[in-house]
């Protein structure tokens, strides 16, 4: 089927609230230039950060959205998946690396954060994880994440540079092309650290203001953006750590309690996003 823009299958839950996954990532990738499919892993009333959430679990429906995509000869650029709503998922993923041939595996290995696991995330899903990861051209675990996939303790996660490279090229053992570990604060500096074709590199960003939910759906969001419009690995976690510092300032100056990134989608056109350190 012929394509005029980069396509993203975008395989992570549509929540009806909450600034996450798919509401996250259809509006960001198409800023950035390219036609994001959405494949829904589960449907959610709202994020699982509010007590009372609904959750529809998508599983069955998957391969016949697949078979489907598959008959009308729909190619892609990228699958790039996050939130799932069951370990059965993580083989159908897998699978689709081989009927979308070429494809780059974006993987974000949603599990948890600041030591966390997320409510509906089961052990078996945790441990499954890794085979998802094996199948990777980019990961971007934050440092809960990266912990659960190498057996590490969160509570001892070492943060200096040699500690979180070490993490890194464990991460990379499990099969990762390119690893991206997110999020790492030290002091006034947030820190994404980039393990690109077995070479290591820490970018740092002014720390942002708050914590926020979704962020990082919005940063594995801007880097796949990136990514697909043609821009490296660098440029793409630059731009990613760029928007999401905007977005958090943003909100923060606001008194808003969520992302705010509606307002700053015209600053992607060009698929990256421009620096805030300026
Ligand atoms: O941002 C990760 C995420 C995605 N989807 C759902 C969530 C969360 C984090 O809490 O609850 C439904």
């Amino acid at each position: 089927m012929k394509k005029i823009l980069p396509r993203v299958l975008a395989v992570h839950d549509m929540s009806g609230f909450g600034k996450c996954s798919l509401t996250v990532a259809i509006p960001v990738i198409s800023a950035c230039g390219a036609e994001v499919c959405p494949l829904p892993t589960a449907l959610l009333s709202t994020s699982t950060q509010f007590s009372g959430w609904t959750f529809f679990d998508f599983t069955s429906e998957m391969p016949n959205y697949i078979k489907h995509w598959e008959a009308i000869g729909l190619e892609a650029d990228a699958i790039y998946s996050g939130f799932l709503g069951s370990a059965a998922q993580i083989d159908i993923i897998i699978g689709m690396k081989e009927k979308f041939g070429g494809a780059k595996m974006i993987i974000d290995p949603v599990m948890g954060d600041n030591g966390v696991v997320y409510q509906t995330y089961t052990p078996e899903m945790c441990t499954k994880m890794s085979e998802l990861v094996a199948a990777a051209d980019i990961v971007t675990p934050n440092l809960t994440e990266a912990c659960i996939l190498t057996g590490g303790e969160y509570v001892n996660v070492d943060t200096s540079s040699e500690g979180v490279e070490k993490l890194a090229r464990e991460v990379a053992k499990i099969g990762a092309k390119n690893v991206v570990i997110t999020g790492v604060e030290r002091g006034e500096t947030l820190y994404n650290c980039v393990l690109e074709n077995g070479h290591y590199i820490e970018l740092p960003i002014k720390l942002y203001p708050k914590r926020m939910h979704g962020t990082g759906d919005l940063f594995t969001s801007v880097l796949t953006g990136g990514i697909v419009t043609g821009h490296s690995l660098i440029e793409a976690v630059m731009s990613a750590a760029n928007f999401v510092y905007k977005v958090v300032g943003k909100a923060c100056e606001e008194g808003e309690g969520f992302m705010v990134f509606e307002t700053f989608l015209s600053s992607l056109s060009s698929g990256t996003c421009e620096s805030v350190n300026k």
